[in-house]
Order: C-alpha cells, then sequence, then structure tokens
C-alpha cells in the first residue's frame, strides 16, 4: 500500500518559481511513490477579501498550472476544495475540538492580521481547523509543505489525536514533510524576503507565465551587491538566491556552477541565468496553452476529481459524525 499524500495550493495572485521550486515540482516526483490528493483550496482563499471574477479565473489558472507542470490527473486526485463539501462540514466539528489556545498561537495569523487590524475575517483565524479537515479527510499520512506551513499541519495532528482520545481511534495521525533545496526562494527586488504572491512590487517574482522578455528585464533588474566574484555565499543573498535558482533549473552541482561564472561580470551571469530559466518553463507554458485552448476541458478534468474525493471524504465524515452521536 503506498502511502496518502495531501496538500493544497491557494488560487491567489500569480504562482511563481518559488512556489514551482519549493512545492508543485516536488509534487510531481512523489506521483511515482505516494498515493496523492492535491486540492485548489478556494475556501481558504476566501479569508481573506478576494474580487469574484478573478477568483473563479485563478481557479482554472492555477489547476492548468499544476497540469502542465506535470500533476497527472490520471494517477492524482485533483480537485477544487468548494466542490467537496466535506471540507466545511469536517472544519466546524473540529472547530468544537480544537481550544481556542492552540489556534491563537498560529504564527501565520498573527503575521496577516497585523496588517489588517480589525477588519481580519474570523474565517482567517479559523484557517488551521479548515486545513486540518482537508488533510484528515483522506486519512493523510504525509503533507508535503514548505517550512511556513509546518505549524499548521502540526496543529492538524494535535486536533486528530484529541479526538482519538476522546472517541476512540478515528483519524490518521499527519506528518508534513519539508523539502530540503528550492524551499525557500527569496525575492528578487528584496532578497532577504521569501518570494511570495501577495508581494505588491513588479520586480519581485518570476511567474510560471512571464515571457521571455519579462524574465529577461526582471533578471537584469535583480537585487544583488557591489562585489564581484558570483559565488554561492549565504552573506550575500542577492547572488546566493540567484545562483540557487540556476542550479535549481538546470540541476548543475555548485562547484561547477561557481566554475563555469569564473571571471565572469553579473551581467553576463544574469542573461544566461535568465534563458536557463526561460527553456525550463519553456515546456510547461507550452503544455499550459494546449490545455486551455479548449475551455471546458479543465472543468471536466476538476469536476472528475471531485467525483473521486467525494466518496473518500464524505466517508470519513460519516465515521466522525456516528462518533460524535451526531443525526
Ligand atoms: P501568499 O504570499 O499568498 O501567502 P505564497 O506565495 O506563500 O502565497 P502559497 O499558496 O501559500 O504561496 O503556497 C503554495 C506552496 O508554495 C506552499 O507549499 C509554500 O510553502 C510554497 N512556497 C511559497 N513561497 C515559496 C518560496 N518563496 N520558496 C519556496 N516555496 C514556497
Ligand atoms: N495553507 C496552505 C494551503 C493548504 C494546504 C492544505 C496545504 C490548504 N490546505 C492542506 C497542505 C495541506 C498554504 O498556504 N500553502
Amino acid at each position: 500500500m503506498k502511502k496518502r499524500v495531501f496538500s493544497g495550493i491557494q488560487p491567489t495572485g500569480d504562482i511563481h518559481i518559488g512556489n514551482y521550486l519549493g512545492a508543485i515540482k516536488y509534487w510531481v516526483s512523489m506521483q511515482e511513490n505516494y498515493d496523492n490528493v492535491f486540492c485548489v483550496v478556494d475556501l481558504h482563499a476566501i479569508t481573506v477579501p478576494q474580487d469574484p471574477k478573478v477568483l473563479h479565473a485563478k481557479i482554472r489558472e492555477v489547476a492548468g498550472l499544476l497540469m502542465a507542470a506535470g500533476i497527472d490527473p490520471q494517477r492524482s486526485i485533483l480537485f477544487v476544495q468548494s466542490h467537496v463539501k466535506a471540507h466545511s462540514e469536517l472544519a466546524w466539528l473540529l472547530n468544537c475540538f480544537i481550544p481556542m489556545g492552540w489556534m491563537q498561537r498560529m504564527t501565520q495569523f498573527k503575521e496577516k492580521s497585523v496588517k489588517q487590524k480589525e477588519q481580519v475575517s474570523v474565517g482567517l483565524f479559523d484557517y488551521p481547523a479548515l486545513m486540518a479537515a482537508d488533510i484528515l479527510l483522506y486519512d493523510t499520512q504525509v503533507v508535503p509543505v514548505g517550512e511556513d506551513q509546518k505549524q499548521h499541519v502540526e496543529l492538524a495532528r494535535d486536533a486528530a489525536g484529541r479526538f482519538n482520545s476522546i472517541y476512540g481511534d478515528t483519524f490518521v495521525l499527519p506528518e508534513p514533510l519539508i523539502p530540503n533545496v528550492g524551499a525557500r526562494i527569496m525575492g528578487l527586488d528584496e532578497p532577504t524576503k521569501k518570494m511570495s504572491k501577495s508581494e505588491p512590487g513588479t520586480n519581485h517574482a518570476i511567474n510560471l507565465l512571464d515571457t521571455p522578455d519579462t524574465i529577461r528585464a526582471k533578471f537584469a533588474r535583480a537585487t544583488t551587491d557591489s562585489l564581484r566574484e558570483i559565488r554561492f555565499d549565504e552573506k550575500r543573498p542577492g547572488i546566493f538566491n540567484l545562483l540557487t535558482i540556476y542550479q535549481t533549473f538546470s540541476g548543475i552541482g555548485k562547484q561547477e556552477l561557481e566554475a563555469k561564472f569564473e571571471g565572469k561580470g553579473y551581467g553576463d551571469f544574469k542573461k544566461a541565468l535568465a534563458e536557463v530559466v526561460i527553456e525550463g518553463l519553456r515546456p510547461l507554458q507550452e503544455r499550459y496553452k494546449e490545455l486551455t485552448a479548449d475551455p471546458t476541458r479543465i472543468d471536466s478534468i476538476l469536476a472528475e476529481g471531485a467525483n473521486r474525493a467525494r466518496p473518500l471524504a464524505e466517508r470519513t465524515l460519516a465515521r466522525v459524525q456516528q462518533k460524535i452521536g451526531l443525526g
């Protein structure tokens, strides 16, 4: 029996090479050895304000990009969270078992709520309960996420353990799995901050659908330093980040990469880097174009994914309802 994997991505902003190298590329490689469920988490997206038209389009765009990157909807279940109602329902049930104190310790809520002050929604506070429902509905064992989501996966595990201790064995206990390469790609304009969909700057991230000219222009403007040597030196975050991107896209080793650019200037290096990334993204962009040529194709794949996810989720939900004594 293969282990069950579940992971999710929010349909907000533009998907960038940080999401790709830190999460998506890793999910694609996990399809070999695991039994996978991947979810476009639209209910999580609305914990902060969203424009309805943009959200509707982004759900399809993210699903298309996941497939273009290599998520195979035959082998993996790929679906939209709101298409399977059990997610909202289990989130409510878990709400009644998760202590307030656990939720108040979540660092993502603390960081995100500072920006929004009193306008912050109850949904944003409750985000981890919905994420726990996502994970627990599928008897998930492994949750591949970036470092930033580790605390949420641990809360899901604690909630499952607490429920099991009250009602007996009900949930499988999940574990986070954090990749060691590409786990943290930094912003091009500010290499001390993680590359993020919600950062406003036009020169912050390379998006998966950027044109070759945009990619060249963004790398040309990327922040470096006043030194000359092209070396993996963590004390020089700009050049370190650019080298990491080159390395993860090309697969060339660190030493070989440093030797290749020995004596060369930053300008030449950035030009070469842009070409590596353009070539690396080309097959993905071509597949995306093919997939979206028929506007109904993604919708029918997602409907099929939800049809496969629903019985799995409903079986777990029924088990929980019965334990609690509902209905
Ligand atoms: P936001 O800025 O809206 O929080 P995000 O860019 O962090 O968005 P998410 O949808 O929260 O993206 O994350 C999708 C996946 O990509 C997660 O597994 C996350 O850990 C990973 N990820 C996000 N940013 C990076 C990054 N800069 N480097 C590596 N992995 C990342
Ligand atoms: N919070 C995650 C997205 C997410 C998720 C999940 C990840 C929602 N539900 C379940 C793993 C498992 C994020 O922001 N990356």
